[in-house]
């Protein structure tokens, strides 16, 4: 919290009487908070956080100025989380996958092939499953907010050649996020997973230190990975989202208007950066054909089938928990 009334005040002392009523001085916001990110400007979670943070100025006359920090300024996911939790930075909006190194139950949603649609995702997330796994992060002292942003479902890319079935997964340098989840599920799938901060990806690819990578469409364009890329294999093995999270010693000290009107105003602009999720969906795999990148679809009972086989599912269910496990079975029906 900064307080500027000094520098107010001298400055005022300077302004001529008459002109008193005029905003001649911008004043400083009473509270100044900080959210970190990792993604491009373009995206749409950074398009829906600035109106967010402009609706929160707004709601509260200018008293708190959301700073946003796009595109891993303030460093990797690994970095911000601990930013976050320590207090350096109020806000961080991680994936699943990424909260899992620290609340391993949060990567429940990334389970592979787990959902079928949206439907059954938001089912979960906006239901039981999101609840639990929200429990989990207040333990750490993160504070989620209800609504979890969607990061989509997430798909592969290579410079060699194009992924069908599970079987040309073998081998394959293929960077993951910093996951235990992620790496684990490819070591399963027989590839060659190297877990990289997002930060690194594109010049990862670029100087071929790995030769594939896995993410939603929506990112490959933002994050122009087609690039550094030649083939996207619509693999859809993970759906993941991004949560809202806040340094919940900071946010209990906010005044009790600013501690509704921020989450009010971030859960709403996540329910909209959802809807521009599924409409950029649409379009989003002719635009990566028309710059380069050719697509093709895989044969996904073969995937399911290598990690039933070798006891990935298994595994995991005791990792996440018989509970956690029963909430998601929950919404998406029996899990393999
Ligand atoms: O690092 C990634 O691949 C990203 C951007 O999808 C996540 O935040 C997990």
């Amino acid at each position: 919290m900064t307080v500027n009334r000094r520098t107010v005040l001298s400055t005022l002392a300077t302004v001529p009487v008459f002109s008193l009523g005029a905003p001649l001085v911008a004043r400083a916001a009473e509270i100044e908070l900080k959210y970190g990110n990792n993604l491009p400007l373009t995206h749409p979670l950074n398009v829906r956080a600035a109106e967010a943070a402009a609706r929160v100025k707004k709601e509260t006359n200018g008293r708190v100025d959301i700073q946003i920090f796009p595109n891993n300024q303030l460093g990797g996911d690994t970095d911000m989380l601990s930013q976050v939790r320590s207090g350096a930075i109020n806000f961080f909006t991680p994936s699943a996958l990424v909260v899992a190194t620290l609340v391993p139950v949060a990567a429940i949603n990334a389970l592979g092939f787990a959902f079928a649609d949206y439907d059954q995702v938001w089912k979960a997330m906006d239901g039981p499953v999101g609840k639990h796994v929200r429990e989990a992060m207040a333990k750490v002292g993160l504070l989620t907010f209800e609504k979890m942003w969607d990061n989509g479902f997430r798909q592969t890319t290579s410079s060699g050649k194009p992924i069908a079935a599970a079987k040309d997964m073998d081998g394959i340098k293929i960077r993951v996020p910093v996951s235990p989840l992620s790496v684990a599920m490819f070591k399963a799938l027989g590839a060659s997973p190297t877990s990289l901060q997002f930060s690194e990806v594109y010049s990862a690819l670029q100087t071929k230190i790995v030769d594939a990578q896995e993410n939603p469409l929506p990112i490959i364009q933002v994050a122009k990975l087609y690039e550094v890329q030649k083939n996207c294999s619509l693999t859809n093995h993970i759906w993941d989202g991004f949560w809202f999270t806040a340094n919940a010693r900071a946010f209990n000290a906010l005044p009790a208007d600013v501690q509704k009107i921020i989450p009010d105003a971030f859960n709403d602009a996540g329910i909209a950066q959802r809807g521009d999720i599924k409409k950029l969906n649409e379009s989003v795999q002719a635009d990566l054909e028309a710059k380069g990148l050719a697509f093709n679809k895989t044969d996904p009972d073969s995937f399911r089938a290598k990690l039933r086989d070798t006891g990935f599912y298994g595994e995991w269910k005791g990792r996440f928990g018989a509970d956690a496990w029963g909430l998601l079975e929950s919404a998406v029906g029996k899990l393999a």
